[in-house]
């Protein structure tokens, strides 16, 4: 069976897994952390989680693992069966991911995990993002999914990510950009967190959270 390794407050783990769930594939989950360890690079080349581990080997890059997904198991429709449905809906994950999540991934640091980050980079940041989210905002629909009045595989992206980009900037600049821009993201939240891949995805990573603030 399908091995997912990762940790439940990753949101590519979570992206990956949501897809898993939603279009029922059987997976099993693997407690790995990011590492440069040996353990962890002869799997992951960077280091990085997800990685999906199956009878072939491994596979990083959650989004090649969604596309591996998409290929394997294609009586799932994970993509719309149309293709150019199929092309805006990639085109969509990768203003999630690209565009929005990994520039506003230079905030982290600070944001979440208690350090500090320069002020170049967070002008270098406000600007990119500013310009990346106008971007965003002129293809997502919001009505009420990303792609439309239908949930799609872009969703999974959405549901993990956007809300990292809402709170990250709120942590740092004392706004939230998305909200800002008019992108009322805690509705979309709402919505897609109405599915139960998403209420699996949201409890275990709650839980996971619990656990770890327990002393052990
Ligand atoms: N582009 C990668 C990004 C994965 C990623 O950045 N994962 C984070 C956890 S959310 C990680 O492993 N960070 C550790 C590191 O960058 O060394 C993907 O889509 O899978």
């Amino acid at each position: 069976m399908i091995k997912l390794c990762g940790f439940a407050l990753s949101n590519y783990y979570n992206k990956v897994k949501f897809v898993l769930l939603e279009y029922g594939i059987a997976f099993e989950e693997v407690v790995v952390k990011p590492s440069q360890d040996e353990a962890v690079l002869e799997h992951s080349p960077l280091g990085k989680v997800p990685y999906l581990q199956t009878e072939h080997g491994d596979l990083c890059e959650s989004q090649c693992i969604v596309e591996y997904l998409a290929a394997r198991f294609p009586e799932q429709r994970i993509f719309s069966a149309d293709p150019w449905q199929a092309a805006k809906e990639r085109e969509m994950i990768f203003f999630v991911d690209v565009h929005l999540e990994l520039t506003v991934r230079n905030l982290y640091k600070e944001a979440f995990f208690g350090g500090t980050i320069t002020d170049a980079t967070k002008g270098r940041v406000e600007k990119l993002l500013t310009h990346h989210i106008a971007g965003f905002k002129r293809i997502a629909k919001f009505s009420p999914y990303l792609c439309g009045e239908q949930f799609s595989v872009a969703d999974a992206a959405g549901y993990v990510s956007l809300p990292l980009v809402g709170m990250a900037t709120q942590a740092i600049y004392g706004r939230d950009f998305l909200l800002d821009a008019g992108i009322d993201w805690k509705s979309y939240l709402k919505t897609v967190g109405a599915r139960p891949a998403a209420q699996r995805v949201t409890e275990d990573r709650k839980a996971y959270v619990a656990a770890s603030a327990r002393p052990s």
